[in-house]
């Protein structure tokens, strides 16, 4: 497109940039014709490590086998912690910032120390050992940090949930990966509202008959249940533990973390993250992509129970002994200029947010943006989802005051940390595009017959040999990590999303290919949200589908097939509603519920999720063929009473 608008970086960024254009360019060439000397030096360059490794990488990706660093030894809690107490022991590590805007404090390096070393001795002494996993359902404060540090000290294996879900999808997530440790808060606060954490933790426990521990913070203070024995007070344990506690030496592919991820099929599926690999790739995407400096305030307003709050708030922050704002509320309260008035209460350089939010802000108008100074901000970020030209041009005019250049970020949970972004030194920025790939990352796009697209093309966005942030399996079912991800292309990984390449190399990403939806950046598997509406005993049979939201990216539009005899009523509607919020969580909930006396099938009894999609989407223009239905006349009466 020759009438694209193209910005190029700043003069002033680029002259205090980590990488100029020539860095980038020198450094990416590098990193593919001698792959693993590039590895290896940044291995040593961004990590501390007990014992040297015996082979940078070994990769046979059709099997599913990837191993980097192997034999090396290491502690990521030592690299996020101990190793910068000699340095910046008295520097604030975590800023955070309560829901509520009276609350705030800081957390130096020594003092999140402190708190990892005794929660890992509580751990210890409620029995957990190398190799454990361990749940974490908790709110966004200092304690959840603490408690991913304290596993990754002791070697236990830690999984967390977001406090978005439901009892039913913490206990799958247990039972899944057979936890036997929680820890959780009373309750989060969100936006004003009370979540009632371990309420739902106990819910959730009922059915989890080995969880024999459940840590709690007191954070709100409120009455809860509790099960002597059982249940432990955060605080109080940790106050009668020692603060002496030393990282486990761990080889850099022990696990790390799990992390559940919806696909277009089945349950969520555990995303395995091993140790060495993973904080080299995170550390170094960290400095580089948000050109972070000592000094800066970073600020990502993820949560911990999604990947970027592991590696953008957690994980390669504090490996660069950063500065790293962690966030309780939301983006609306208690007014819409809740972002930039924190940007001025506390002085944040670099600014970290998704798409949904900006678009939901930029809703607000200009009016809550301009009423705060935001002169501290130097760099801005999006992640989760394309982001719409007209979303990117207001963050970048308004927010950014045309004077912070945007870094776009294309990544996945699977992914680790992010694989195509713009440097922001050295990449010249379009809006909508997330630019080029880092170093070490080769992607290519494929056609339907698995021919590599050379030059401007578009396809289905594969990456054609792995990095060290790049999950290693699926938890416990290592066939599925195959089957999912390496299969459809041999010999490539294959990211789920369309993409397209331009004349000038720079990948522009178009969603995903499978089904998939990505809601307000929350991945969500239509199978699941289908699986929770049959479980209602009204409900014959569901479709799910994603359309077109101005806020959320997408919404979710379900069709649904009632039992003979069943009533559509709106009372029903919300009883379908609840069913969905009750199996998975409100993020899940449908935003349109449309009754389908009957669904688009094939003769063979497929439904055609095609032709759903162009309903939801409202253009009926493009339904196309419906002639090889089995009942024509369905799409007809669907299309008469859209919801
Ligand atoms: C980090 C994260 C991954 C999916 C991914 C893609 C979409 C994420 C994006 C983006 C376009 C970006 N996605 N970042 N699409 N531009 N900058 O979001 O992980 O929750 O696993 O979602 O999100 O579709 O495949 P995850």
């Amino acid at each position: 497109m020759s009438d694209e608008k193209i910005y190029p970086v700043p003069a002033d960024f680029a002259a205090r940039a980590h990488l100029k254009a020539a860095d980038y360019e020198a450094l990416y060439a590098r990193s593919l014709a001698d792959r693993d000397g590039f590895w290896a030096e940044q291995a040593g360059r961004f990590v501390s490590w007990f014992e040297p490794w015996r082979t940078v990488c070994e990769e046979d990706l059709a099997a599913g086998h990837i191993r980097w660093f192997a034999g090396g030894k290491l502690n990521v809690a030592w690299n996020c912690l101990d190793r910068h107490l000699a340095t910046r022991g008295e520097q604030t590590a975590l800023i955070w910032e309560g829901d509520d805007p009276a609350f705030a404090r800081h957390v130096t390096y020594r003092e999140l120390h402190d708190e990892v070393c005794r929660l890992a001795n509580v751990l210890k002494t409620r029995g957990v050992k190398k190799g454990d996993r361990v749940c974490i359902y908790m709110p966004m404060i200092p304690a959840a940090v603490a408690a991913m540090l304290a596993c990754a000290r002791i070697g236990a294996v830690h999984s967390v949930v977001f406090g978005g879900f439901s009892p039913e999808s913490i206990k799958s997530r247990i039972l899944d990966s057979d936890c036997r440790v929680v820890i959780t808060a009373d309750q989060g606060l969100r936006g004003g509202k009370a979540i009632p954490l371990k309420a739902n933790v106990d819910q959730a426990l009922e059915g989890c008959p080995n969880v024999h521990t459940v840590l709690v913070y007191r954070h709100t203070g409120a009455d809860i249940a509790w099960q002597d024995g059982r249940d432990g007070w955060y605080q109080d344990l940790l106050a009668s533990a020692s603060a002496d506690c030393p990282a486990e030496p761990m080889d850099a592919e022990d696990p790390l973390f799990i992390l559940y991820t919806s696909g277009s099929t089945g349950k969520p599926k555990g995303v395995l993250h091993t140790t060495g690999g993973y904080l080299t790739y995170v550390a170094l995407t960290h400095k580089y992509v948000f050109d972070y400096h000592d000094g800066d305030v970073y600020w990502c307003t993820a949560d911990v129970g999604w990947v970027t709050g592991h590696s953008y708030i957690v994980y390669g922050p504090l490996a660069n002994g950063a500065t790293s704002l962690v966030f309780e509320g939301v983006p609306t309260h208690p007014t819409p200029a809740r972002f930039w008035e924190v940007i001025d209460k506390h002085q944040v350089n670099i600014f970290y947010t998704a798409p949904t939010a900006i678009r939901a802000l930029m809703r607000a108008g200009d009016g809550p943006v301009l009423g705060t100074s935001r002169k501290s901000l130097r760099l801005l970020g999006s992640v989760g989802e394309p982001i719409n030209p007209e979303a990117w041009e207001w963050y970048h005019r308004v927010v950014g005051e045309g004077r912070c250049p945007i870094v776009d970020t294309w990544w996945q949970t699977e992914t680790g940390g992010i694989l195509i972004s713009p440097l922001p030194g050295a990449t010249a920025l379009k809006p909508g595009s997330a630019t080029k790939p880092l170093f070490g990352i080769e992607p290519a796009l494929m056609d339907a017959d698995g021919n590599e697209l050379p030059g401007a093309a578009s396809g289905n966005l594969v990456l054609k040999r792995s990095w060290p942030g790049m999950m290693r399996s699926v938890y416990g079912d290592h066939q599925r990590f195959i089957d999912t991800y390496l299969k459809a292309y041999p010999g490539y990984y294959f990211t789920g999303d369309g993409c397209r390449r331009d004349e000038d190399g720079y990948y522009w990403i178009t969603g995903r290919v499978d089904d998939v939806i990505n809601v307000s950046g929350h991945r969500l598997g239509t199978a699941e949200i289908e699986s929770a509406l049959v479980l209602h005993p009204a409900v014959a049979e569901a479709a799910v589908v994603g359309y077109p939201h101005e806020i959320k990216g997408q919404g979710i539009y379900a069709f649904v097939t009632l039992m003979a005899g069943r009533e559509p009523t709106p009372a029903l509607r919300d009883e379908l509603l609840a069913t969905v919020r009750k199996e998975i969580g409100a993020i899940a909930s449908p935003d349109v519920i449309q009754w389908a006396p009957g669904l688009p099938k094939t003769r063979s009894g497929k439904i055609m999720r095609r032709i759903l999609r162009k309903i939801a989407e409202n253009d009926l223009a493009s339904i196309g063929d419906t002639t090889t239905l089995a009942d024509p006349t369905v799409v007809e009466e669907l299309v008469a009473n859209r919801g």
